[in-house]
């Protein structure tokens, strides 16, 4: 089939949608953050008539919450959908059918749903109620949002954004000083978004026990939104007494060891933390089964933030989508602890699809090419 075109007006409010459906990220459990909007023209150009996102916790869906909202407008409005729209009867009527029924008279959708109940289903409803259905529109910018929803599908396995801080000298910290502070405010900040995006955040156990961070996410008025902190320790050597567990109360705590029996994993467990029992590989845990495992806990997206050690391991496990890398001005020198990625080095298969400054610092979002 020759690919669909599309108009500018077109590409502007899928953009929005995609935008919009960012905002629920890592809030609707194991359903993809889907957004719709209703556009129509009232006499003066196309508006927005109806907007939706998933809701968090997945339902509603985002068809759903756009439709109540444009009312008696929907009819004769264009749909944009960043997901197919579905074909199976949940707790409501399917989405595609709930259109048809407000009459819509045309469909743009940036990508198909993978899901056996959807896939190609949902646009036949729409197709055979003589409703234009236009597929493909910007779904590489779709894939920021949607992208870990559809790798799962392919790979049952959670997907890993690197987070990395690196200095004019290529270092991720400095061995001589512990908390080393690459980047400033602004980028703290927005790796605290960055957190507020993932469903799990993972670091190794030297960094839990040698910087005892918390790992929360502390932006102003996204502080409920802390993801669950996910600690890679082989041998369960993390004490009950550090600041990961103190925080239990805010976001829940995992320990993945390939020891769930012995004694320190035991008195983890007393305090809440959820021990995950993992494989060995090459005297490391098994990351590709590790992110198996996590897929099946409704973890689809998790951070890396911990040690220049793990971020190579997921690299070389071919785990990595996304890598959000922050470059900064400050020289670490020779005791410094090299990273694995910077932005004139990329690994093999990668590309820089985002600049941006977060004051001093650069910030490169880089992902599958
Ligand atoms: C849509 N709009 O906003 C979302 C969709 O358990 P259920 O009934 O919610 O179904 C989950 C499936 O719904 C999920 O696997 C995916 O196929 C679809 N998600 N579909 O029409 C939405 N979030
Ligand atoms: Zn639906």
């Amino acid at each position: 089939m020759a690919a669909e075109t599309f108009t500018k007006t077109d590409e502007r409010f899928m953009a929005a949608a995609i935008r919009l459906g960012r905002r629920h990220l890592a809030r609707t459990g194991t359903n993809p953050s889907v957004s719709t909007l209703l556009v129509k023209d009232l006499g003066n150009g196309p508006v927005i008539v109806g907007s939706g996102i998933t809701d968090i916790g997945g339902r509603p869906h985002a068809e759903a919450a756009a439709l109540a909202e444009a009312g008696e407008h929907a009819r004769g409005a264009t749909a944009y959908v960043t997901l197919e729209p579905c074909a199976h009867h949940g707790r409501t009527p399917p989405c595609a059918v709930s259109l048809v029924n407000a009459g819509i008279t045309r469909l743009v959708s940036a990508l198909t749903d993978p899901d056996d109940r959807v896939s190609g289903r949902g646009y036949k409803i729409l197709r055979d109620a003589d409703i234009a259905v236009a597929v493909g529109c910007l779904e590489d910018e779709a894939r920021s949002v949607l992208g870990s929803y559809l790798n799962r599908s392919m790979t049952k396995r959670a997907q890993a954004t690197l987070k990395l801080a690196v200095s004019a000298d290529g270092m991720i910290g400095d061995r001589k000083v512990q908390q080393l502070m690459i980047t400033q405010e602004q980028a703290r900040h927005q790796s605290h978004l960055l957190r507020a995006e993932h469903e799990a955040i993972i670091v190794g156990v030297d960094t839990a026990i040698i910087d005892n961070p918390t790992l929360t996410c502390r932006l102003p008025g996204l502080e409920d939104r802390s993801p669950a902190r996910i600690v890679l320790d082989t041998g369960a050597r993390m004490s009950v007494d550090c600041a990961l567990v103190r925080t239990i109360e805010q976001a829940p705590l995992y320990v993945a060891t390939a020891y769930p029996q012995s004694d320190s994993a035991k008195a983890l467990s007393d305090h809440g933390v959820k021990i995950i029992a993992c494989d060995i590989h090459e005297g490391r845990i098994a990351l590709p089964e590790l992110m198996e495992d996590l897929a099946g806990i409704g973890i689809t997206r998790a951070l890396v933030e911990g040690g220049a050690q793990i971020a190579a391991s997921f690299l070389n496990d071919a785990l990595v989508e996304n890598i959000s890398l922050f470059e900064s001005d400050v020289v670490v020198g020779k005791s410094g602890i090299s990273s694995p990625v910077s932005s004139n080095e990329l690994p093999d298969g990668f590309e820089i699809k985002r600049r941006a400054l977060f004051g001093p610092d650069r910030y490169f979002e880089i992902g599958r090419v």
